[in-house]
C-alpha cells in the first residue's frame, strides 16, 4: 500500500518522527489539511486573521523576515511569536517558518536558533535546501534536539512550484536519498514537492507539503504555478496544502479558507477510498 492510501490517523500512529505524528493527528481530529501562509508584513493585520482562521488549519506558514516590526516595543518579535505560540495551542495547529536554510551545518545552527529571530524557539517545522549536502539535516537536528517542549522537525526542498525551479527528477531523487540517511531519522518530517515522495520502502512515509494551490489552475505573472486542491491531492498524492494569497488577498477570507479545507479534505477522503 502506497503511503499516499493510508489515513492520516494511521499514519500519525506510525509515523517516525514526532513532529509528524502530531501534525497527522492534528489533520485527522480537526479535518484540515490546509496551511495558511500568512504572507503579510504588518503583525497587527497577521493576528486577527490567524485568530479568525485558526480553526481551519493543521499549519500556519510564516515569513517572519518579511514582517515590519514597530520600533517602539521593547521587544516586539518575542512578543509577536508568543503569540502566535498561544494561538497555535489555542485552535490546536503548528507553526511552520518558511525559512529555506541553505548553508553548511555550522551556520545553519546560527540561524536557526539565534540571531534576532530565534526560529528554533518557537516553530515547530522549518525547512532547508538539499544543496549544501546532509551536514544541513545535522547542523539543524542537533539544535532541535535542545529545545525543550514541543517536538520539532524538518522538511527539504525537492521540489519548488515556481516555473523553471531547479529541482524535482534527479535533484529530488539525492534529497530523498539524504532524507533517508541513517541518523536524520526522527527529524525529516517529509518534504516540499509537487507529489507523493519515497514510500517504496515498507514503513517509509514522508509528509509532503504543497505550495502553488489555487482555486482554478493559474499563475501570478512572476513565476508561481497553481493548481487545484483535487490535482494537488487527490491525483498526484500530496498530504498538506500551502495556500496564501489564495485567502489573505480575498475579501472574505474565513469563506474562501472553508472552500480550500473542504475541497482538500474531499480530495484527500478521495485518495484513501473513505
Ligand atoms: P501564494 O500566495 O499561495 O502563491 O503563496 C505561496 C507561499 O509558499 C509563499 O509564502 C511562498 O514563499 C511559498 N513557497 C512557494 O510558493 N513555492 C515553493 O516552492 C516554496 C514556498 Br518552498
Amino acid at each position: 500500500q502506497k503511503t499516499s492510501q493510508k489515513t492520516y490517523h494511521t499514519r500519525s500512529t506510525t509515523h517516525k518522527t514526532a513532529a509528524g505524528r502530531k501534525l497527522l493527528q492534528i489533520m485527522s481530529e480537526k479535518r484540515t489539511n490546509l496551511c495558511l501562509s500568512i504572507d503579510l508584513t504588518n503583525p497587527s493585520e497577521i493576528i486577527p486573521l490567524v485568530t479568525l482562521l485558526g480553526p481551519k488549519i493543521c499549519l500556519l506558514k510564516t515569513h517572519i523576515d518579511i514582517i515590519s516590526f514597530p520600533p517602539s516595543e521593547p521587544n516586539p518579535i518575542g512578543t509577536f511569536t508568543a503569540k502566535l505560540q498561544e494561538l497555535a495551542r489555542q485552535h490546536n495547529f503548528m507553526i511552520f517558518e518558511d525559512r529555506k536554510f541553505a548553508d553548511i551545518g555550522n551556520t545553519v545552527q546560527e540561524q536557526y536558533r539565534g540571531g534576532v529571530y530565534k526560529i528554533a524557539s518557537w516553530a515547530h517545522i522549518t525547512n532547508a535546501h538539499a544543496v549544501p549536502g546532509p551536514g544541513i539535516i545535522r547542523g539543524l537536528q542537533a539544535v532541535a534536539e535542545r529545545v525543550v517542549g514541543e517536538p520539532r522537525g524538518l522538511l527539504l526542498l525537492a521540489e519548488m512550484s515556481s516555473k523553471g525551479n531547479l529541482g524535482g527528477g534527479e535533484y529530488l531523487k539525492q534529497t530523498l536519498a539524504m532524507a533517508r540517511e541513517e541518523g536524520v531519522e526522527g527529524f525529516v518530517v517529509g518534504f516540499i514537492a509537487m507529489s507523493e515522495v519515497g514510500g517504496e520502502v515498507e514503513g517509509e512515509d514522508f509528509i509532503v507539503m504543497t505550495p502553488g494551490v489555487g482555486l482554478e489552475v493559474g499563475g501570478d505573472g512572476l513565476g508561481q504555478q497553481y493548481r487545484t486542491p483535487e490535482e494537488v491531492v487527490g491525483r498526484d498524492g500530496c498530504d498538506v496544502v500551502i495556500v496564501g494569497r489564495g485567502i489573505v488577498k480575498d475579501e472574505d477570507p474565513l469563506a474562501v479558507a472553508e472552500v480550500y479545507r473542504e475541497r482538500a479534505w474531499r480530495a484527500y477522503e478521495g485518495r484513501v477510498g473513505k
